[in-house]
């Protein structure tokens, strides 16, 4: 009895032609579909957030979180669009006592001791300003180490602190040398 079916081709899997085409468009499409999601949900996906208003767009270009918005941080002098020179006086004052600066704007301060005593320059809000001046209390030599918001200068010394400003508002910088800053050695910035 001889098969009346057709013996395949070599090569052949056997499936008629139209389930093989049917095959390939099927993938095809899929494709189609997976590209289309993923192209779409790029978009407009849900988890997308749009950066946080008044920040002056620092935060979306901030690679540290802790640099984003409130008084800001410290950041690399190179990121610095601008130098401010301050002096440290005996008088226990700063030159100048008044600092203006943009919201994000990155700043290198260079502050130099004119005096004959010992002063610093640390900068921050009214937080953190206590907070040193706390730490401070418990430094016999009178020097604060490794804060990156504040510097100590010996008379004639010259430091660099750079720092990006975060929000708006009012920050300060003083010296909290025993007595200095009560005796008024303390200036402010105003970041608008
Ligand atoms: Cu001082």
């Amino acid at each position: 009895m001889a098969d009346p079916r057709p013996s395949p081709a070599p090569g052949d899997t056997g499936l008629p032609r139209w389930v093989k085409a049917f095959g390939i468009i099927a993938v095809v499409g899929a494709l189609l579909v997976i590209g289309l999601m993923i192209v779409g949900g790029g978009s407009h996906g849900p988890d997308r957030h749009a950066p946080p208003a008044g920040a002056g767009g620092s935060a979306a270009s901030s690679t540290r979180p802790e640099d984003t918005g409130g008084v800001g941080g410290p950041a690399d002098a190179s990121e610095a669009t601008r130098t401010v020179e301050v002096s440290a006086l005996d008088t226990m004052t700063f030159e100048p006592a008044r600092i203006e600066v943009t919201a994000g704007e990155t700043i290198t301060f260079v502050v130099t001791n004119n005096g004959q005593a010992v002063h610093e320059f640390t900068l921050g809000d009214a937080a953190m300003q206590q907070e040193h001046a706390a730490q401070m209390e418990h430094m016999p030599d009178g020097v604060a180490h490794d804060q990156p918001n504040s510097i100590t200068l010996q008379p004639g010394e010259t430091g660099l602190l750079t720092w990006r400003f975060g929000d708006t508002g009012t920050l300060e910088y003083a010296c909290h040398e025993p007595g200095h800053y009560q005796a008024g050695m303390h200036g402010q910035v105003t970041v608008t």
